[in-house]
């Protein structure tokens, strides 16, 4: 394929050659699927000198990196932030001070929870030029993956991402707003709290019955998407012990998965069929 050079290309080139100050690109690398990254982040990977990434970029879009590039962790783990997020956004800065394009590559969308606000404005008061390049978010990518539409005519018309965890641990959302059974919810880092958000969400009048997806490390070769219901998702995630990455869909549209669409599954065929039957 032969694609005209483009602005980004000309942009680089300059910055190779001194003609371009320093910046910082906040470039979202989707849920994992190599081939989901856009155009424009491909090009950015394949061309970065300095790249700092996130825990969740996967290993295959790391490797797309030129084999000289600085590639930077700075990774957290739940419990554990190595580098504090005051200091990652001070280490791009001072990266793009030494006149470099820093390339910030983030799992997903960098304004999904990603905290690419705070390191965009952090660049801004700096007087650093910041670009946004945006990536397939988890919801998107996993539901993609596995065949459930996030909405739907017949069964959500809208959507809600909301983060499983507040500022102080429990996830602390208007629950009130989240009663509406046409409106899929989508929970990111929704784990460790999900037997508080499914106890929230009945009691705030969800029906105890609504089928949830939990898919762990979507869009990747080693993707397993677990079925059951909201009064079920403590005793699922305790028995199943799905792992981080996951994500939560709940709503009428999850019975719409099908296990053809992704890698594994722990459906059973009879539980299956008696979701898709309700
Ligand atoms: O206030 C909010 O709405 C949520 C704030 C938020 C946290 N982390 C707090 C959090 C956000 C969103 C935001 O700031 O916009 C994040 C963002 C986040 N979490 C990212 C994006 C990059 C980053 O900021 O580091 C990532 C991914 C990454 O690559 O690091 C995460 C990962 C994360 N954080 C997971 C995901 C996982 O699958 O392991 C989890 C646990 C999920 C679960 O299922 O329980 C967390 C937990 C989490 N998010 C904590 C906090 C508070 C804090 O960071 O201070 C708990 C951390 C802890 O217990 O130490
Ligand atoms: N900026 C990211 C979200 C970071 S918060 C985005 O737009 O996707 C981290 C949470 O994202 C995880 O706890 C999980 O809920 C979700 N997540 C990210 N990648 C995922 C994947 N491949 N499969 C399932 N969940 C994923």
């Amino acid at each position: 394929m032969t694609v005209a050079l483009s602005s980004l290309d000309k942009l680089l080139r300059g910055a190779m050659h001194g003609a371009e100050p320093g910046a910082v690109w906040l470039v979202g690398a989707g849920p994992g699927d190599v081939d989901l990254l856009t155009v424009k982040a491909l090009r950015l990977i394949e061309q970065a000198q300095v790249l700092v990434y996130d825990r969740l970029v996967s290993a295959e879009i790391l490797a797309l990196a030129p084999a000289d590039a600085l590639c930077i962790d700075v990774g957290k783990t739940p419990g554990f932030h190595g580098m504090k997020q005051s200091q990652i956004n001070q280490l791009l800065v001072d990266l793009a001070r030494t006149g470099q394009q820093v390339i910030r590559l983030k799992g997903g969308d960098p304004f999904i929870f990603g905290r690419g606000g705070e390191e965009m404005s952090w660049a801004q008061q700096a007087g650093i030029p910041c670009h946004v390049v945006p990536g397939i978010t988890a919801a998107t990518g996993c539901a993609a993956a596995c065949g459930i539409p996030l909405t739907h005519r017949a069964m959500a018309q809208s959507v809600r991402f909301i983060t499983g965890h507040g500022r102080d641990g429990k996830p602390q959302p208007d629950w009130q707003s989240l009663q509406d059974p046409r409106q899929t919810l989508v929970f990111y880092m929704g784990l460790t709290w999900c037997e508080a958000l499914s106890q929230q969400l009945i009691a705030h009048g969800r029906d105890a019955q609504t089928p949830v997806a939990i898919i762990e490390r979507g869009t990747r070769r080693d993707q397993r998407v677990m079925i059951t219901r909201l009064a079920e998702l403590a005793r699922c995630v305790a028995e199943q012990q799905p792992q981080s990455p996951s994500l939560l869909i709940i709503g009428d549209v999850v019975t719409l998965y099908r296990p053809a669409y992704s890698a594994t599954s722990t459906l059973t065929p009879s539980a299956s069929n008696a979701l898709i039957d309700s």
